[in-house]
């Protein structure tokens, strides 16, 4: 695999008509799953990745898995829980510009993943080890699981990405800001938006933040300014690159994914570190103009054609 991640997906029903989902009948089923996105984005773009989850014994956990095999990414270790069901998200989209998710998922299968999922020779003989911060928040044995597969990286000298993916929903603000640090700090790439560095270490200003995390030993920090484009700091250069403008966002949710699986897609294929941001950038911008979460990832022949850019 170049790349292994962790963490939970869920069944995603989203009303077919905008405005609040109280007075909404019907609605359209997708899937969702900071995780296994960013994975799906990285198979579309020609590389081999592999997503580590737990699943309900259920119908929506035998789509789940098929579906995501079909876009392309190994589930050898998607296991399923006789005792616990898939979790399901609603997406409630009242405008563009004010959409709500409601999580069903506390309790679900992936939330009891535990250690034992964990294979040394899987993560082993990745390039990287891909975290977010959703998966420490399920539970104390989805925190033990993520920090036994950062454990093997360490070991075998595989790069660990963090995306910190702040979900205010699933945790205390305290709990949040502890456990996202420690993972910065244990992580090579840390891939924060500007206001979840922000709320991690409570100062403002991208350069300030950007420091702050490689002093914490952070190789490389990407912070993510939204539609104007990421900065990247290593220790000894910084710069802002500019995102391609979207004419109309459609749906922003799993842009942030998109980024990562540019982003590290142009790093597998030797680019430097400014083109595989402008890659995460154009990616992550994509995804904006499409329904779902991962519906819009797209391919290396529409990327160029996004970007008209044969060196993106
Ligand atoms: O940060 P993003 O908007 O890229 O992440 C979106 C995903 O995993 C979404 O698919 C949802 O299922 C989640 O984040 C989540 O748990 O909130
Ligand atoms: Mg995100």
């Amino acid at each position: 695999m170049d790349v292994v991640t962790i963490g939970e997906t869920m069944v995603l029903f989203t009303p077919i008509t905008n405005g609040p989902m109280r007075y909404v009948g019907q609605f359209t089923r997708s899937f969702g799953g900071s995780e296994s996105n960013f994975a799906i984005g990285l198979a579309r773009l020609g590389h081999k990745v592999g997503w580590i989850s737990r699943v309900g014994d259920d119908e929506f956990g035998r789509a789940l898995i098929s579906f995501v095999r079909g876009e392309g990414v190994d589930v050898s270790y998607v296991s399923v829980d006789e005792s616990a069901q898939t979790g399901v998200f609603f997406k409630e989209i009242k405008t563009e510009q004010n959409i709500s998710v409601y999580y069903y998922r506390s309790g679900s299968a992936a939330s009891r993943m535990s250690p034992d999922l964990i294979d040394e020779d899987y993560i082993k003989k990745a390039r990287y080890l891909h975290i977010s911060g959703i998966t420490p928040a399920l539970s104390d044995s989805c925190y033990e699981t993520v920090h036994k597969a950062i454990d093997i990286a360490k070991k075998h000298k595989v790069q660990v990405i963090f995306d910190p993916n702040v979900r205010r929903k699933l945790w205390s603000e305290e709990r949040a800001r502890e456990v996202l640090i420690e993972l910065v700090s244990r992580s090579d790439i840390v891939l924060p938006g500007i206001t979840e560095a922000e709320f991690m270490f409570g100062d403002k200003g991208p350069e300030l933040l950007g420091k702050k995390i490689l002093t914490l030993g952070a190789k490389l920090v990407v912070l993510k300014v939204g539609a104007k484009g990421a900065y990247y700091f290593t220790d000894d250069h910084h710069e802002l690159v500019p995102s391609i403008k979207v004419q109309h966002v459609v749906d922003p949710v799993g842009a942030g994914d998109g980024f990562a699986a540019g982003f590290i897609s142009g790093l597998l294929d030797g680019l430097t570190t400014r083109e595989s941001v402008a890659r995460g950038c154009a990616t992550g911008a994509i995804v904006t103009m499409y329904r779902g979460d991962f519906e819009g990832l797209p391919t290396k022949q529409e990327l160029l054609d996004f970007t008209s850019d044969k060196a993106v």
